[in-house]
């Protein structure tokens, strides 16, 4: 062996059987200092190359575990035949070991070499071995000369250049452990994790502690001065699985006086700061919406709806460098001899790819916190004027706006009539090959191209297109006629090309959202046609989802839709029965509160193996979607709580005690997967806006980052903030969509419910011809005081409210509520108040028959 002088000491620790190197454990190091492994996919477990390069005159492959370089014979020098790895940090000063197993067909000298990636290649270490057939295992140490930053110009190879005959060359349990700086984004989580966002008064107040003790801690709750001013016992729950930790809750519930600056503490463990308040939480549905403006193609984000930082100029309209949507071609192997005008819709999430599969989820979503509200809440929240952006003042309900500019995106999607494959969707469009980070939309110089059709797109088409069109109805006639004769369109041609599956390996310069299964869709689909016209009820009822068959304790999401058709078909009630859906919410509710129960990070969400999927923090608001449902149609508490718990999960009751949500909380999400919001690679540009929700664990590590800083991690804590991270830490519209759909039910709930038997509604009317005025006294009959209200009833024939006083009413076709205004939110046992209304009407007025005040039941006096 032959040994460099950049090399401090070599180890001759010379095997000829492997050693072994468990497969991506993490180094722990003695004395309990953290060591920190620097190479990615060192040990080829998994089968890939990635992150492992070949230059010229090689070729990498993986073959039984180790990877295999087939090297070119007649070069020079070492370097001109060479394999590596980029991105590797390296501190100067900082002593580092190399772990490596090799062996060749042909004995020849190997060079490992730490050094730069880039001009002017300079060199840190490098050390010459002899590799021979028999494998033998090689440690070398070194210090570091040089500093280069994760993800920065520092590079790992081996050179096998300069012999004259070619040769295989493999290697495997290739190990660098070294330096002192923990890679970014993982910083040490606090042992004492709170919703950093707040709690609200009346409801559950919990907190998890990490800690190595088995019996109960004493906890105090401080306010904004530091004042004690509550204080128990913490309750052990023993290991946590999906933490790893030994964990305890603390449960501050009794504690509702409203404040900011809250603070728990354990011992020396103390939390982040939080508020106390019935409007903590009330805000985050307008940040969670505004993402969706942000994330507009082909129109300029304006600074008067997004302030100066995020402000940009139209991404994709043809303006240099763009090569513009107007006019898209098909991919060259499709030759569709067209083009499409595919402007607008949202970038789905940091890359500047449109896809009509998941855009479809994402724009159904928003539809559906609007159409819920009707139902069940409260939809003056998401009326007209309730989001900045330029629709607020032209009368329809914002949220509706903002889906509407993805529906015409989609709309656009669908293939032209006389062509082949007519009225199905075209899957996605975007760029020929994937932009670096950083790259604003208008910066964009790739070629963009549609793919082929799909069942999938076309059928997200049709049914959030069948939506909308119900939705638009009271808005825009012509609109909703087109959107849905678009929607029968589709799933016309859906049916007659029912299995043409997206290619799962299209994943060059977009995502491939490729589904194999598509009787969900198809369900959908259907759900959603029959819900607008009543017609497709075979197709609904003749579906093995049918009744609820798609809840489950995974949850659901763009690959897996059956059970948005199921939401539709529960909030649209026509002639089929609705039983078995309200039944299957209402048990997958009790399985993730049976799952939440004895856990450390209570959150609803669990898959079969107990892993952490892509977008986890996606599947986790979905399923809080689902307990809010339960809520909506039962009034039990123990479910609005739980959709509550996965709120505080995601705003920091969790094992990496970071709040998921950009700019709230103490410690939120900065460095998001975006190509725009790349603060972490250019200091000038934006950090995420306040409101976008990360991706969040992900345990199958599918990226290098993750790959290099989590091996081993736990499923909650493998996460990191970065900005390479994009298996962990990307933005999407559909992750989006459903913390939205969450944040708004979570707004609306943070209103204390009545108590069932409380309350009394004494309605009366004078009538004349044409119209009518009433007036309501509401009584609170209960024990509890009401500190906020929203009394709903239905008119039994044509009344219209031209006019309403001390509350804000709001009609949709027959249903009515009227909310509390600020003087007389307050409602204290045994008091009334009293509101009233003009309306407008033809035929008999006859006085409602059933009222409700906050979801229960208020009985006509
Ligand atoms: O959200 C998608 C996730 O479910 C998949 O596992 C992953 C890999 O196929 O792709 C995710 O979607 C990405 C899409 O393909 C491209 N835009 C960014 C999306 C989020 O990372």
């Amino acid at each position: 062996m032959v040994v460099s002088k950049w090399w401090r000491m070599v180890l001759p620790a010379v095997l000829v059987a492997a050693v072994a190197v468990a497969p991506g454990a993490p180094s722990s190091a003695a004395e309990g200092v953290a060591e920190y492994e620097r190479i990615v996919n060192g040990d080829f477990s998994g089968g890939g190359v990635d992150p492992w390069w070949a230059g010229a005159n090689t070729r990498g492959s993986v073959a039984g575990g180790e990877y295999c370089v087939d090297v070119t014979g007649g070069t020079a020098n070492g370097y001109d035949a060479l394999s590596g790895q980029n991105g590797v940090p390296y501190e100067a000063g900082q002593s580092y070991t190399l772990k490596f197993d090799a062996r060749a067909t042909v004995e020849q000298p190997l060079s490992a070499v730490a050094g730069e990636a880039v001009a002017p290649y300079r060199k840190i270490a490098r050390t010459e071995v002899a590799v021979t057939p028999a494998k033998q295992t090689f440690t070398l140490t070194f210090e570091s000369t040089l500093d280069f930053p994760a993800a920065g110009n520092g590079q790992f190879a081996f050179w096998f250049g300069g012999q004259s005959f070619d040769n295989t060359v493999c290697v495997d349990n290739v190990s660098l452990v070294g330096g002192v700086l923990p890679p970014p984004g993982v910083e040490p989580a606090g042992p004492l994790r709170v919703n950093q966002v707040g709690y609200v008064p009346g409801l559950p107040k919990q907190a998890s502690l990490a800690t190595g003790s088995a019996t109960p801690q004493t906890w105090t709750l401080r306010d904004g001065t530091g004042a004690s001013v509550a204080t128990g016992q913490t309750i052990p729950k023993g290991h946590d699985a999906a933490s790893d930790e030994n964990v305890h809750v603390v449960d501050f519930s009794s504690y509702d006086r409203q404040g900011s600056g809250y603070t728990l503490a354990v011992g020396d463990a103390v939390s982040a700061p939080f508020d106390i308040s019935a409007t903590a939480l009330t805000g985050l549905r307008y940040d969670s919406l505004a993402f969706f403006y942000h994330q507009r193609s082909g129109t300029p984000i304006e600074a008067r709806y997004v302030g100066e930082e995020y402000a940009r100029p139209a991404g994709h309209v043809n303006v240099a460098p763009n090569q513009g949507d107007d006019a898209v071609p098909c991919r060259a192997d499709l030759n569709c001899g067209y083009t499409l005008d595919v402007r607008g819709g949202w970038y789905d999430a940091g890359d500047h790819g449109k896809y009509v599969v998941n855009g479809g989820i994402a724009a159904w979503q928003l539809q559906n916190s609007y159409e819920r509200a009707v139902r069940f809440g409260d939809k003056t929240a998401l009326g007209d004027g309730t989001l900045a952006i330029p629709e607020r003042s032209n009368g329809v309900p914002d949220v509706l706006d903002e889906a509407r500019w993805e529906l015409e995106f989609l709309l656009s999607m669908q293939v032209p009539d006389g062509k082949p494959l007519s009225g199905m969707a075209h899957h996605k469009i975007h760029d020929e090959q994937w932009t670096g980070l950083p790259t604003l939309p208008h910066k964009d110089a790739q070629p963009r191209r549609l793919s082929a059709p799909s069942t999938a797109a076309t059928l997200n088409l049709a049914a959030a297109a069948a939506q909308a069109s119900r939705l638009w109805a009271p808005y825009d006639t012509t609109f909703a006629a087109r959107a849905l004769s678009a929607a029968e369109k589709a799933y016309t041609a859906a049916k007659a090309h029912p299995d043409v599956i997206a290619d799962p390996n299209d994943g060059t310069g977009g995502g491939s959202y490729s589904d194999p299964t598509v009787t969900d869709e198809f369900y959908w689909a259907a759900a959603e046609l029959y819900a607008t016209t009543g017609r497709y009820r075979a197709d609904v009822t003749d579906s093995p989802l049918f009744g609820g068959k798609s809840f489950n304790a995974r949850g659901f999401d763009w690959g897996s839709t059956g059970a948005l058709g199921d939401v539709s078909l529960l909030l649209v009630p026509r002639e089929l029965s609705t039983d078995a859906i309200r039944s299957a919410i209402i048990a997958t509710s009790d399985t993730h509160l049976a799952n939440m129960a004895p856990a450390g990070h209570p959150v609803p969400y669990r898959t079969a193996d107990g892993g952490y999927e892509w977008g986890s923090n996606g599947l986790v608001a979905n399923n809080g979607m689902v307990l809010g449902l339960a809520y909506d149609l039962t009034g039990t508490a123990k479910y609005r709580n739980g959709a509550f718990a996965a709120m505080d999960y995601l705003l920091g009751r969790n094992p990496v005690d970071r709040s998921y949500v950009a700019g709230r909380g103490d410690r939120p999400v900065r460095n998001v997967h975006h190509r725009h919001w790349a603060n972490q690679a250019d200091p000038s540009l934006p950090t995420a806006p306040p409101g976008t929700l990360s991706g969040g664990p992900n345990s199958a590590l599918q990226d290098p980052v993750a790959q290099r800083l989590l091996p081993g991690c736990a499923p909650q804590r493998c996460w990191v903030d970065h900005i390479e991270a994009y298996s962990l830490n990307e933005v999407t519209v559909n992750w989006n969509s459903a913390f939205a759909w969450l944040s708004n039910w979570v707004a609306e709930r943070s209103v204390p419910p009545a108590t069932a038997s409380g309350c009394q509604v004494k309605y009366t009317a004078s009538l004349w011809q044409t119209g009518l005025t009433a007036s309501l006294t509401v009584k609170n009959t209960g024990t509890t005081k009401w500190d906020g209200w929203v009394l709903g009833f239905a008119f039994g024939g044509a009344e219209r409210i031209t006019q309403g006083w001390s509350a804000v009413w709001t009609q949709q076709g027959s249903a009515v509520q009227a909310g509390n205004v600020p003087w007389n939110a307050r409602v204290e046992p045994g008091a009334s108040v009293t509101i009233g209304f003009n309306a407008e009407k033809t035929g008999i007025h006859k006085s409602p028959a059933e009222f409700s005040v906050n979801g229960g039941p208020c009985t006509p006096a």
